[in-house]
């Protein structure tokens, strides 16, 4: 990344034998039944002030329960004992327009209009205001920036005047909205005031969504919390600088198994397909890519607790990937969730318990025709493993394909965005490192999507998944093939022979010339999409 916070180091102009261009990515915004816009449209791409859309408010169990709903609601006992229901956001409205003199008050008042969740345990909140601030920033953050965070969530029922939907299992519907109805709910989330959202039993309306207040956060590791933090305040501090008037799609993707490739009897090769391998680069600063979120299946992973590698650090950075946790389930095995549009406000370095904020990150990506930033960013889950031999398993390699196919294929057969990868499913997730790698080159191949693939600061693997490329593009071998020997490789029994040696192996006896896997010298990222 360069200094000045612009993504333009990978400077890639790409005019290979399937064009790629930006316009290309745009998904057109208009509102139906599979698309609600929170604002009205059009859309103008000039500083015109994006106005709400309005109607109705639905209180039901295929939309989000809005706080500011006048069906939220609470019960309360009168002096003579009696119940009366009363609203919940009056209540929400009176707590929180008070003087704030410690992050015990916050506390205090969070808990007001959360009374079944007396339990809960604010001390990482209290441990970075009392402890990790300095006197002025305590200072600062109580009089200054904590009312406007409150001030920012109490008008959400101004600047979001629909009902917003819930994103399915088995839909495919996307959302549209501005960034300054990002931040309200973002504001909602850190004042914990979304109703229904705080359980985790498993009979609960939202148990199958991700979590979206921001309690767990609150008593979660401790460095980890104050980081996080940072995080979220340098972003409320930016934008009440300066609110930010773009726009942000988030879509949710469902394949049926009948729009799925076959994988199994696949003839296609690697010859035309281009791709990078990078040890140095990193997802993030690939301008113009499609850049994948190694996700959790509940989306944002554990960014409001524990949780600190790829996904949550890309939330932190671009802290307007949080509100997909508001409406999207969890993702079934063929779905994806794609994101265009969120600003990274900050920047990092370190990773998981070693990971700092560190400072602001001015974002130059330029916007498209609906005001958003060309920045897509795709969420694919892929499974956790126990044990190295359940990777190999047919199951759960064709799950895998369609898994990433679901993110990567286009609609329109029109976009060839390459892919900004690396070890998706290689980390947390305990996948084989050269499996990830295989297993995105083909589903490139197939979305017919070039690959930039990172290897993480592991310079022979780099060197290794290259040459496997190369081999396999050499060779001539197809996509049915490579997908039979990955079901062939045995983690045990080949314990002297790593997957790549075992691909090189197999692909062979494919072919009259004998190649071995060799270190190669590929070109800069540039020449490779020249
Ligand atoms: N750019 C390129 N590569 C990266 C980057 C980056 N910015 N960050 C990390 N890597 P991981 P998973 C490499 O563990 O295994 C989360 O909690 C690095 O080598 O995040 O799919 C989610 O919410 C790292 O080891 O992905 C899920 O619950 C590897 O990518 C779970 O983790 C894998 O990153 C997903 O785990």
């Amino acid at each position: 990344m360069s200094k000045n916070g612009s993504k333009s180091d990978i400077n890639i102009v790409y005019n290979g034998h399937d064009k790629w261009s930006f316009d290309a990515t745009k998904v057109s915004i208009s509102s139906d039944q599979n698309h609600t816009c929170l604002i009205q449209l059009p859309i103008q791409k000039d500083k015109e002030i994006l106005k709400p859309y309005k109607s109705a408010d639905i209180w039901d169990g295929n939309h989000v329960r809005m706080p500011c709903s006048p069906q939220s609601k609470y019960i309360e006992l009168d002096h003579n004992g009696i119940k009366i229901t009363k609203s919940r956001w009056d209540l929400i409205e009176q707590s929180l327009l008070i003087e704030f003199d410690s992050s015990y008050t916050l506390e205090k008042a969070i808990k007001k209009y959360n009374t079944r969740y007396e339990s809960w345990n604010f001390s990482s909140l209290h441990n970075f205001v009392e402890n990790v601030l300095s006197p002025q920033q305590k200072n600062s953050f109580l009089k200054y920036l904590l009312p406007k965070i409150v001030n920012l969530a109490l008008r959400l029922p101004q600047i979001i005047q629909c009902p917003i939907p819930l994103l399915r299992q088995g839909e495919t519907k996307s959302i549209t909205m501005s960034q300054e109805q990002a931040a309200t709910i973002i504001a909602n989330s850190f004042l914990c005031t979304w109703p229904r959202r705080n359980t985790t039993k498993r009979d609960a309306e939202f148990a199958n969504y991700p979590e979206i207040n921001f309690n767990r956060l609150y008593s979660s590791d401790i460095q980890r919390v104050a980081q996080k933090l940072y995080c979220i305040l340098n972003y409320f501090d930016r934008i009440f600088k300066n609110m930010p008037t773009g726009v942000i799609t988030f879509s949710r993707r469902s394949l049926f198994f009948d729009q799925l490739p076959n994988w199994v009897n696949n003839t296609k090769t690697f010859s035309n397909i281009k791709y990078y391998v990078s040890s140095d680069e990193r997802i993030e600063n690939t301008s113009g890519m499609l850049q994948v979120d190694f996700a959790n299946k509940f989306i944002g992973g554990g960014v409001l607790g524990n949780g600190l590698v790829q996904e949550e650090i890309r939330f932190l950075i671009n802290p307007e990937l949080i509100v997909a946790k508001l409406f999207t389930e969890s993702l079934g095995n063929e779905e994806s969730m794609l994101i265009t549009g969120t600003e990274q406000f900050n920047n990092y370095y370190g990773y998981s318990s070693t990971f700092k904020f560190a400072g602001n990150f001015f974002d130059q990506t330029e916007i498209d025709e609906f005001r958003r930033k060309r920045t897509t960013i795709v969420a694919i889950d892929a499974l956790p493993y126990k044990n190295n031999l359940e990777q190999f398993q047919e199951t759960n390699i064709l799950r895998e394909l369609n898994k990433a196919y679901t993110g990567f294929y286009n609609e329109k057969n029109q976009s060839y965005q390459p892919v900004a990868s690396g070890f998706w499913g290689g980390g947390a997730f305990g996948g084989n490192q050269i499996r990830c790698a295989i297993i995105q080159l083909m589903v490139c191949r197939e979305t017919r999507r070039n690959l930039a693939f990172f290897t993480f600061g592991d310079e022979n693997l780099k060197q290794t998944i290259f040459a496997l490329f190369e081999m396999l593009a050499e060779r001539g071998v197809n996509i049915g093939r490579v997908f039979q020997i990955l079901k062939q490789y045995n983690p045990s029994k080949s314990s002297t022979m790593d997957l790549a040696m075992f691909i090189n192996e197999k692909t062979k006896i494919d072919v009259a010339s004998v190649i071995q896997i060799q270190p190669k010298i590929q070109p800069k990222i540039t020449e490779k999409f020249p």
